[in-house]
């Protein structure tokens, strides 16, 4: 396929900006070192909203090839929301992607399907790619409904949506059994649900759609099983939490190709 791999960290509620600086710097160096090409493997780092100024003066100072996002947007575009975040505000930073309807805020700030669906949109309006992300519980893995769950999940996110647009986005599926937990889906069970995402954007908006997106796993992925995911044909990167702390194996998942 012509999709690039996207290598993808979210750091969650981790790191202060000086914390930020020293990761992004051994980030850059370790990649370096590896002869990291970015244009077969995108490497993006999702800081906290506090990282962000520090990680755009690093990335420009240095000219990186490293690129980073935000974990959350507002879908307003600026007034009485305290507390919130604009999309204005993270473009004028530099910032690529954002991430929506991660499990955690999915369950700890209700985010509903509708809500997540309108985050992406304004992502996408203001010229950033949205990181859609979906998943199961295990007790809908244990019923064995969770293809069907997901891809309802996307759908209801996607609702009125062109295939056009719909090409522009990342989604990404973390099965909420395997994230933090250290449980880490196999490849198999990847690639079931990547697949069937595929498959149903196929079914919805044709081939280019289908073919364009590119669907990532998360959910505790790390160095040791980053090969095996990425071997799969729908599977084509990664979402990593606590694997992408750390300089040296974030970097060493961004070189599985090497
Ligand atoms: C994890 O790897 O645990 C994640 O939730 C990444 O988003």
């Amino acid at each position: 396929t012509n999709r690039i791999p996207l290598m993808a960290g979210n750091w969650k509620m981790n790191l202060d900006h000086l914390e930020a600086n020293h990761l992004v710097q051994g980030l850059a160096l370790a990649l370096g070192d590896a002869g990291h090409d970015y244009a077969k493997c995108e490497v993006v780092v999702i800081p906290p909203f506090t990282d962000i100024r520090t990680v755009q003066t690093i990335v420009d100072a240095d000219e990186l090839g490293i690129k980073y996002g935000a974990q959350d947007v507002s879908v307003h575009d600026n007034g009485a929301y305290t507390g919130e975040i604009s999309t204005a505000m993270l473009t004028k930073l530099g910032v690529s992607y954002v991430v929506m309807g991660h499990s955690e805020r999915r369950e700890y700030h209700g985010e509903s399907d509708a809500l997540v669906g309108a985050k992406a949109r304004k992502v996408l309006d203001a010229g950033m790619t949205p990181i859609l992300c979906c998943g199961e519980a295990l007790e809908v893995r244990k019923a064995g409904t969770h293809v069907e769950f997901v891809l309802a999940q996307v759908r209801a996110a996607l609702e009125g949506w062109s295939g056009q647009d719909v090409a522009k986005i990342v989604i990404a599926y973390e099965p909420i059994w395997a994230i933090g937990t250290g449980e880490t889906a196999t490849a198999e069970d990847a690639q079931e649900v990547c697949g069937a995402i595929r498959e149903a954007l196929r079914a919805d908006y044709g081939d280019a759609t289908a073919e364009a997106v590119r669907v990532l796993y998360g959910g505790s992925a790390k160095p040791d099983n980053i090969k095996e995911l990425m071997a799969q044909p729908d599977v084509d990167g990664a979402l990593i939490g606590g694997a992408s702390l750390k300089a040296e194996s974030f970097a060493a998942m961004a070189g599985f190709y090497a």
